[in-house]
């Protein structure tokens, strides 16, 4: 450091030997330093410990004063500019990874933003509460969008026949087929006012649409009875869901259905069966008996559930 009005200058010595007793006069036998106080540098490990670095300073007393304020001033600028680069650094990962910005719902995502951030659909990190962080896919389009997918069927590329725990905690893919699980489910849906909808597409290729003004689905401890009603919708097999209305859901594991066999097992799905379905979209992709994705006594190639706040 330099200040050219000389009152003051100090000057870097470097590697000074302890054996010099004074600090002034270490400063002195330096060339280019006069008159000092000298301050030691921070020691380092990788220094013999007689060795450490000196700032020589040559000032006045009142200099010398303003000359430790100073440092001392800079010292702080310093810590705040530490503390700027890691806010810094933290704003850029969220610009590399937009996903990891925490949004509590799919209703937190416009359009703009979703196709600006994400160009490879519509994947989000949710951070659900009681679930933590989640990958949710997000309907931006469909009917005003703000939709949370949690059930498709498209392709038949996972197994839907599974156990609770599965179920609970969700599984598949995003993009494609997958359930996002019952306990994400409970936790969206437990303060109520959420409406759901059902997108399907028969074998015979016909488009289908099932709305429900109410949807809720309780907790593990009642495992996660849904509640349901409301509907409306175009399918030529009418409501193939509202009679599964304030049943429990089961799994091949875990039976809680109205009937005396096992419903689940003997569909190969997880669903709130009763005995046992009017609608069985988690059925076997690949089948086209009672085990296979229905809707009513239709067959389906195509389902979707999706759910939002009522507006
Ligand atoms: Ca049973």
């Amino acid at each position: 450091m330099r200040i050219t009005n000389g009152i003051i200058a100090s000057c870097i010595l470097g590697m000074i030997s302890a054996a010099d007793q004074h600090e002034e006069m270490r400063c002195k036998a330096r060339p280019g330093c006069h008159l000092a106080k000298c301050e030691p540098g921070p020691l380092s490990p990788s220094l013999n410990v007689n060795e450490y670095p000196v700032t020589c300073v040559r000032t006045s007393a009142q200099d010398w004063e303003e000359y430790k304020e100073l440092k001392s001033e800079m010292r702080i600028m310093r810590t705040e500019l530490n503390a700027l680069g890691i806010k810094t650094n933290d704003l850029e990962s969220h610009l590399a990874e937009p996903n990891t910005a925490l949004l509590r719902s799919c209703e937190d995502v416009q359009l703009e933003s979703a196709l600006a951030r994400n160009d490879s659909g519509c994947v989000f990190k949710l951070d659900i509460p009681e679930v933590g962080i989640t990958n949710v896919f997000c309907d931006v389009t469909d009917d005003g969008g703000n939709w949370t997918v949690f059930q498709r069927r498209m392709n038949g590329d996972v197994n839907f026949s599974r156990g609770w725990d599965d179920y609970v905690k969700g599984f598949g893919d995003l993009q494609g087929d997958h359930w996002l699980g019952l306990e994400a489910l409970h936790q969206m849906t437990k303060t109520g006012n959420m409406e759901m909808k059902i997108k399907m597409i028969t074998k015979n290729g016909v488009y289908w649409v099932a709305k429900y003004s109410n949807f809720r689905i309780g907790p593990g401890s009642n495992k996660y009875r849904l509640h349901v009603s409301g509907y409306s919708g175009n399918s030529t097999s009418g409501d193939g869901f509202s009679s599964h209305d304030n049943h429990q859901f089961s799994t091949k594991d875990a039976d809680h259905d109205g009937s005396p066999g096992n419903c689940a097992s003997l569909l190969e799905a997880g669903w709130w069966y009763h005995i046992c379905y009017h609608s069985n979209l988690n059925g076997n992709f690949h089948k086209t008996d009672d085990k296979g994705v229905r809707w009513g006594q239709d067959l389906l190639q195509f389902s979707e559930m999706k759910l939002r706040k009522r507006s």
